[in-house]
C-alpha cells in the first residue's frame, strides 16, 4: 500500500514551491523528455522517423513545476513568453514543447530548404511559437492554416500552447515537412518565418511527408484534490502503520 502513494511525494514537493510562480519555461526534458520526429534526407527522398504512440500533457506553469520542482527560477516579466505563459501577470496559457524536429542526411541544393507546413488543427486556438532564450523571443508561428516555416534541420521544439481554460482532451495538429524553392535565410535559431520564407513554394520532386501530433489535456485542479487525496491517504497510513512500528 505505501508503494503506493510515493509518486504523489514530488508532487507534493513541488507545491510549496509553486506557490512563488517565479519559474522559468520548462524544456523538453523538464516536462518528461524529447518526441522527436527524425527527417532523413537521402537525394530526392524525405524519410521520417516518428513514433506517434504519445500524447504529451499541455499543461499550466504551475502544472510543470507541481510535477518538477527543478525547474530553474529565473524568470522576469520582460521574458518573452511571461504575458502568454505566466499563471499570475499573463496568461496562463497550458503549454508543451516535448516534440521536436530534427534532420540528418544528405544536403539539399544550395537554393533549397526543408519547410514545415501546418496543414490542420483540431482547436483555432492552439498556438506554436518558436522559443529562444538568448534572443529572448517568443514568436508565433502557424498562425492559420497553411502557415509554414523554412527549417535549417536543426533541432526544433516550438512550444505549443491553449488558452488555460481549454476544455480536457485530445488536441492535435498536422504538418507537411517538404522541401521548399526558397533558401533559409532570415532564421531566428532553426526557422525562419520572414515573409519570403512564408511564401517558398514546395519543390514537388521531393516527397511530403505529413505528421501529426498529438497533445492531451488533463483537468489541473483534479491534481490538487488527487494530492487533497494523496494527503488523507498519507495520514491514514502513517496513522495505520504508527501502532506496528512502535509494537
Ligand atoms: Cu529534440
Amino acid at each position: 500500500m505505501r508503494k503506493l502513494f510515493l509518486p504523489l511525494l514530488p508532487l507534493l514537493a513541488g507545491l510549496t514551491v509553486s506557490q512563488v510562480h517565479a519559474i522559468a519555461l520548462p524544456s523538453p526534458d523538464d516536462q518528461g523528455g524529447m518526441i522527436m520526429s527524425a527527417v532523413t534526407v537521402s537525394g530526392d527522398t524525405l524519410t521520417l522517423m516518428f513514433n506517434s504512440g504519445t500524447a504529451p500533457v499541455l499543461g499550466s506553469l504551475d502544472y510543470w513545476h507541481a510535477i518538477n520542482s527543478n525547474i530553474p527560477a529565473n524568470v522576469s516579466p520582460g521574458d518573452a513568453w511571461y504575458g502568454m505563459v505566466d499563471p499570475d501577470s499573463g496568461s496562463g496559457a497550458l503549454i508543451n514543447c516535448q516534440f521536436g524536429f530534427a534532420a540528418t542526411g544528405d544536403y539539399l541544393p544550395s537554393n533549397r530548404s526543408l519547410g514545415i507546413k501546418l496543414t490542420a488543427a483540431s482547436a483555432d486556438l492552439l498556438q506554436a511559437w518558436n522559443y529562444n532564450s538568448a534572443y529572448n523571443r517568443f514568436a508565433e508561428v502557424f498562425s492559420d492554416i497553411g502557415d509554414q516555416v523554412l527549417w535549417n534541420g536543426g533541432m526544433w521544439h516550438p512550444y505549443f500552447t491553449l488558452p488555460a481554460d481549454s476544455a480536457p482532451g485530445l488536441y492535435s495538429a498536422t504538418f507537411d515537412i517538404f522541401v521548399a524553392d526558397a533558401l533559409f535565410t532570415e532564421g531566428i535559431g532553426a526557422v525562419d518565418y520572414s515573409a519570403s520564407a512564408l511564401s517558398a513554394q514546395r519543390d514537388s520532386i521531393y516527397n511530403l511527408l505529413t505528421l501529426t501530433y498529438q497533445w492531451e489535456v488533463i483537468p489541473e485542479p483534479s491534481a490538487w484534490l488527487l494530492l487533497a487525496g494523496g494527503l488523507l491517504a498519507l495520514t491514514v497510513s502513517v496513522r495505520y502503520l504508527q501502532p506496528r512500528a512502535t509494537a
